[in-house]
């Protein structure tokens, strides 16, 4: 890790990125257009910096065994690994106990799970299940597939013109027959930082629990799940510089300790006979199987790296990416920004006049820029704002002004091209 944990309130200096860019080997290498990455589809998945891609490398080379299971000394230096980056998850997000914090595939897994062993447990017919417009299909499906079962219908909370949530409306969806909600932190597909905080005492109120999705806020903002006061919350590593294949949910052990297993299988069991099977502790009962216990060590590694930066200053730093963004795309005939939020992280969704959002991807690539370019997984969103698709540019720490002047320099050939 090159930069040291000095002054967390200030952004990050020039000198400070390109000391950064050193650590992530992938942004060095030239793409097929010829032209040096520009890499700004963050959003889809972040790349890794070598202290993760090391402390999973390490672990297979040093380390590897299964957890939970031997009493021989790789299995104990792969448990406590694994339990380690459990503690750091733990601490990242202020999280009360180690057990609230239980190990997934990543956001998708994990809400998942809470569809199958909370919503489909405790909901009936004639409850429901509030979501916002701006939700991530990994926020709706699950939820719909409970409601097949159970008859419970969903509710969806209208934003306005800007991508923000139209928090009365939210509120006056609220009743006595909401039991649910899940509520995206952060739009993957326009950026928007949601009021979590105060949607969630608004839920509290009328007695509803409440998940969070928080792939894309990871990332980006300081996650405090006991000020939140957010029943459940979900998140991927790979998002956040960390591997895919992994992620967690957090819930409160109060909530948890009642739901059923999700999955069936070993290490989630206390005892098993053909006639009858008991469960393991929290967070056990809901990590069954072998894990990904090298994408697990890597978050941790993730984690540390995050916080050697300092999350304030890479959130001060993107702020001052998006206002540069935002002002060079604003400036281009023909550019129309899907999502002006009060508040986002630094996510710029855009679509053209001259071209359609899959061109726009195209004629980037052969420049050598990452965007990605489709529904983003945000069908409904799509239909909110009559668009079939976007263009999405999302950066990160490791991105600079300069690769959005050629962002922007890559719109106007575009134009161009189209004219
Ligand atoms: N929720 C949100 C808000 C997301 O942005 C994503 C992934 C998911 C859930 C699912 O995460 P997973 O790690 O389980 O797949 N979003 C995106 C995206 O914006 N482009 O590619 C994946």
């Amino acid at each position: 890790m090159t930069v040291q944990a000095a002054d967390k309130t200030a952004s990050l200096t020039e000198q400070d990125v390109a000391r950064i860019r050193e650590d992530f080997p992938i942004l060095s290498v030239t793409t097929s257009s010829g032209h040096p990455l520009n890499y700004l589809d963050n959003s889809a998945t972040s790349q890794k910096p070598r202290h993760v891609i090391d402390a999973t490398s390490e672990y297979y080379s040093g380390k590897n065994a299964n957890v939970h299971r031997g009493v021989h000394h790789l299995s104990e230096l792969a448990t406590k690994a694994y339990e380690d980056a459990r503690l750091k998850a733990q601490h990242h997000i202020n999280a009360p106990l180690g057990c609230e914090v239980i190990f997934t595939k990543g956001t998708t897994e994990a809400i998942n799970l809470v569809s199958h062993s909370y919503v489909r447990a405790k909901l009936k017919a004639g409850d429901e299940i509030l979501v916002s417009a701006m939700e991530h299909h990994a926020n709706i499906v699950p939820w719909q597939l409970a409601c097949e079962v159970t008859g419970a219908t969903i509710k969806v909370a209208p934003i306005d013109d800007n991508g923000d949530i139209i928090v009365e409306e939210f509120e006056a969806l609220l009743s006595e027959k909401t039991k649910f909600v899940g509520l995206n932190f952060v739009s993957n597909a326009l950026g928007t930082i949601n009021p979590v905080k105060e949607l969630i005492a608004m839920a509290h109120k009328h007695g509803a629990v409440v998940l969070l999705d928080a792939a894309q806020a990871m990332p980006h903002c300081r996650i405090d799940v006991l000020d939140l006061d957010c029943d459940f919350l979900a998140c991927s590593a790979h998002k956040m510089y960390g591997p895919t294949g992994t992620g967690f949910l957090y819930g409160k052990a109060g909530i948890l300790k009642d739901m059923p297993p999700f999955l069936g299988g070993g290490d989630m069991i206390e005892r098993v006979s053909f006639e009858k099977s008991t469960y393991n502790s929290l967070p056990y009962r809901f990590e069954a199987g072998t894990p990904n216990i090298a994408g697990v060590v890597g978050f941790g590694a993730a984690f540390d790296y995050v916080d050697s930066i300092g999350l304030d200053r890479i959130a001060a730093y993107e702020d001052e990416l998006l206002e540069y963004g935002t002002g060079l795309l604003n400036e281009i005939p023909g550019v129309r920004i899907i999502g002006n939020a009060r508040k986002k992280i630094s996510v710029i969704s855009f679509v053209m006049d001259a071209a359609h959002p899959h061109d726009i991807g195209q004629i980037l690539n052969d420049q050598g820029i990452a965007v990605r370019a489709g529904h983003h997984c945000a069908q409904p969103l799509m239909d909110r704002f009559g668009v079939p698709a976007t263009a999405r540019a999302s950066f990160t720490f490791y991105n600079t002004k300069s690769e959005l002047d050629a962002l922007a320099d890559g719109i106007r050939k575009v134009n161009e091209v189209f004219a």
